[in-house]
């Protein structure tokens, strides 16, 4: 059934790729979509300065949207892509992070408007996203301080995943060390990524066993190739070396399949539904109480930078205005409700009169009925003497 509903209506999901350039990004998500989505002219360059030279990098988050056929069902999903530029380089990372957590927080912005608005807008686009995949680099070692500070700070507003992007340049034997190192130090830093959650107790077994597979094979060693290759009679998306080729569908040689369908199926619902229910109910909260500025945890105040003569810093400033206009809106709400009601209560009193009337009209018509009833054969009687004489 759900199957079915989907595949008319189509599921929407939304994705952002993150991290160094060079890692992988934009031949991730075209390899995801079996298409060229992004464009291969790079990305973390021209496109994203503002034209003006300015000195100051300006980055432009620019969502992507693909219709994608999943299987032959024609389950379909909507995939929002947004790309972020890569840091690490030359940029400032300071803006870059700032820029990519105030995309996040424009969307529940949004969504919070939309919400509070009297009249919704049929058009609005949800355009949250669900899932951040953040690249490592393939250095075979652990994580950067860059790393660790950009996924602290983003993993209270997003599911975060991370991975490891060009994982073919590491040995097997370099994959699996930096794989233990770069958990080592997820959980050292007490980074809050997405860890497909499970219940031994609530899940079902299989439930279980899937998820522990996935959490076991964090993070994800990404292969991506926009080339076909033939191998072994078989065309298949890989990479082709000297030595070899490395195929992105095979699990011998990368995760990409594993991380594809993860997205993609099996835990598609609930990365939409920790968005829903935790994150963007975390920052509801946040925004909408007026501690905002003292909660934060440090994640996030840095951006923003908090002014120094104790005025309000940017964020608070937004959050009351935002208060004060969800009053606002509440109070106008209540208004119209009050005249809704009013205007219900006319309708029935109305309706009430109307069926008294109706009544009243049908015991008169049921009296002249009654009055008319004995005098009718007479007439007919008359009728037929009349008609045979
Ligand atoms: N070895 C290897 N190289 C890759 C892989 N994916 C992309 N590349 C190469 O790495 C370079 C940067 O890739 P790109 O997708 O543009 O990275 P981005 O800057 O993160 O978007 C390009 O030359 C790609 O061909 C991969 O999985 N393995
Ligand atoms: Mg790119």
């Amino acid at each position: 059934m759900r199957r079915k509903k989907n595949a008319k209506k189509g599921i929407q999901f939304c994705l952002m790729v993150c991290g160094a350039s060079g890692t992988g990004r934009t031949t991730f998500v075209n390899t995801l979509c079996q298409k060229t989505v992004l464009p291969h002219i790079d990305s973390d360059a021209p496109p994203y300065l503002d034209g003006e030279n300015t000195g100051e990098p300006s980055v432009k988050i620019k969502p992507v949207t693909v219709e994608l056929e999943l299987d032959e069902e024609g389950t379909r999903v909507s995939l929002t892509i947004v790309d972020t530029p890569g840091f690490g380089d030359s940029i400032d990372n300071e803006a870059s992070f700032g820029e990519i957590s105030s995309y996040l927080e424009r969307q529940y912005d949004d969504i919070l408007a939309a919400e509070s608005r009297i009249k919704r807008n049929p058009r609005f686009r949800d355009n949250r996203v669900h899932v951040l995949l953040y690249f490592v680099q393939p250095t075979g070692h652990g994580l950067r301080e860059l790393d660790i500070e950009l996924m602290r700070r983003l993993s209270p507003r997003v599911n975060v995943i991370p991975v490891i992007g060009k994982a073919d340049s590491l040995t097997p034997l370099e994959l699996a060390e930096s794989k233990k190192l770069i958990i080592e130090d997820i959980e050292h830093y007490r980074i809050p990524v997405y860890n497909f959650p499970y219940d031994i107790e609530e899940d079902d077994e299989d439930t279980v066993e899937e998820n522990a597979e996935l959490r076991g094979l964090m993070p994800f060693a990404i292969v991506g190739s926009e080339d076909i290759v033939e191998v072994d009679g078989r065309r298949v998306r890989a990479r082709q070396y000297p030595w070899g080729t490395v195929e992105v569908d095979n699990p011998r040689h990368s995760d990409f399949l594993a991380i594809r369908s993860a997205l993609l199926h099996s835990h598609l619902a609930d990365l939409k539904e920790i968005t829903q229910a935790f994150l963007y109910e975390n920052y509801r909260t946040e925004k909408l109480s007026k501690s905002v500025s003292n909660a934060a945890d440090g994640s996030g105040g840095a951006a923003y930078g908090s002014v120094e003569d104790g005025s309000l810093d940017p964020q608070s400033l937004a959050t009351q205005s935002v208060r004060l206009k969800e009053e606002q809106l509440r109070r106008e709400e209540e208004k119209l409700r009050e005249i809704e009601s009013k205007v219900q209560r006319e309708i029935n009193e109305k309706r009430q009169e109307l069926l008294a009337r109706e009544s009243q009209l049908k015991e008169l018509e049921s009296r002249m009925m009654r009055e008319q009833t004995p005098s009718q054969p007479t007439v007919e009687e008359d009728e037929s003497e009349a008609g045979a004489s």
